[in-house]
């Protein structure tokens, strides 16, 4: 016979399982205010999501729902990555200017292939560094600023946290977790500091809150036992002191106060939400939560082999409530053998 519609309400009643209650999710993963105003081919500034310290020339791809496929203006189309339309990631052109921060120019392609790049490098071949202007190359392009109405603004005003660029302190190498790590406040945007790892490259680097777990005070790991990975090259590693340290880079070290760690997140195991696919982040996905720690949950998409479950952390700005999609025009990919809406079976 034919197969029923997928919905969440009689799948939550079939399985027995609770939605992940609105209360536990951060603002900018809920239910979003206003609607997606971004356009395909608007400019913007924004994070290389793969070298968070660098602000590129964007261009807007592909909107979906709240959603939007960004292009790096120059570079290829594999590099193209999806935000959410409020992303504290994305400012508008002339920010960087504004802001005091380098925007890296779009690159010149190394050779036109067979059309696929857009028609603007045919014209427009790429810039020396600080030769980059947006007046002129939004009028080369015949593009669009991206309106600054579009952009997230701060609900709440920024208030002094305490940490100044080039201030050091303990960090979690988020790449490879079990290590913390000597590290600087390289950058600081709104409510955002910018880690860096002393004497490793950028690649590295992330973007957190005063709030974070994995960022500590200078002298946490001492005082914990912890091991403290130092800067590679540095001299006496084996006998490593921060006091010596600081003198030498001459910089001081965060204080303690500044730090805020949040408490454990409310996320309980066999709760349901929807999550980004990783591994193909156009798709969004109904998924449940097998597994949690004080900051992350391990997310299961339904009906999928155990082996795609994967650590997320619990603020990621890509895990959202149950009826997300629905209410901001997002596709679903429903349990892998259930049928949605438009007929297609999930896959
Ligand atoms: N084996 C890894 C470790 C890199 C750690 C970098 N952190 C400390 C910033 C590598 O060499 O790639």
């Amino acid at each position: 016979g034919k197969k029923k519609v997928w919905n969440w309400a009689s799948y939550l009643e079939e399985k027995r399982m609770p939605a992940a209650p609105l209360k536990l999710f951060r603002e900018y993963q809920s239910f979003p205010q206003g609607r997606n105003g971004f356009k395909v081919g608007m400019k913007l500034e924004g994070l290389d999501p793969e070298h968070p310290s660098r602000f590129c020339v964007l261009t807007v791809a592909e909107v979906q729902g709240y959603r939007l496929r960004l292009h790096f203006d120059g570079y290829p189309e594999c590099y193209d990555f999806w935000v959410n339309a409020d992303s504290s990631d994305v400012h508008p052109v002339g920010w960087c200017e504004k802001t005091g921060h380098k925007l890296l120019p779009p690159k010149a392609p190394r050779r036109l292939q067979e059309g696929g790049y857009h028609a603007q490098f045919i014209f427009f071949p790429g810039f020396k560094e600080g030769e980059f202007n947006w007046t002129s190359y939004l009028k080369n392009c015949k593009a669009q600023a991206a309106p600054k109405s579009l952009f997230k603004t701060l609900s709440t005003p920024v208030t002094p946290s305490g940490f100044r660029l080039g201030m050091k302190l303990e960090a979690v190498d988020k790449k490879n977790p079990s290590l913390l790590c000597v590290a600087t406040v390289t950058d600081m945007v709104d409510n955002r500091l910018l880690i860096h790892f002393d004497n490793w490259d950028e690649s590295y680097d992330y973007w957190c809150e005063a709030s974070s777990p994995y960022i500590r005070p200078v002298g946490y790991c001492q005082e914990t036992g912890t091991p403290l990975t130092t800067p590679p090259g540095y001299k006496d590693s084996k006998a490593f002191s921060w006091e010596k340290y600081l003198e030498e880079t001459n910089s001081q070290a965060a204080p303690a106060r500044a730090f805020k760690l949040r408490p454990a997140h409310g996320f309980q195991v066999n709760m349901k939400l929807e999550a980004v696919d990783r591994r193909n982040p156009i798709l969004i996905r109904v998924a449940t939560i097998v597994d949690k720690d004080d900051h992350r949950i391990k997310i299961h998409f339904d009906g999928w082999d155990r082996n795609y479950d994967f650590w997320v952390d619990a603020d990621s700005p890509d895990v959202h409530p149950v009826g997300w999609c629905a209410k901001t025009g997002h596709a679903l990919q429903v349990p892998l053998g259930a049928v949605d809406r438009a007929g297609t079976v999930g896959q």
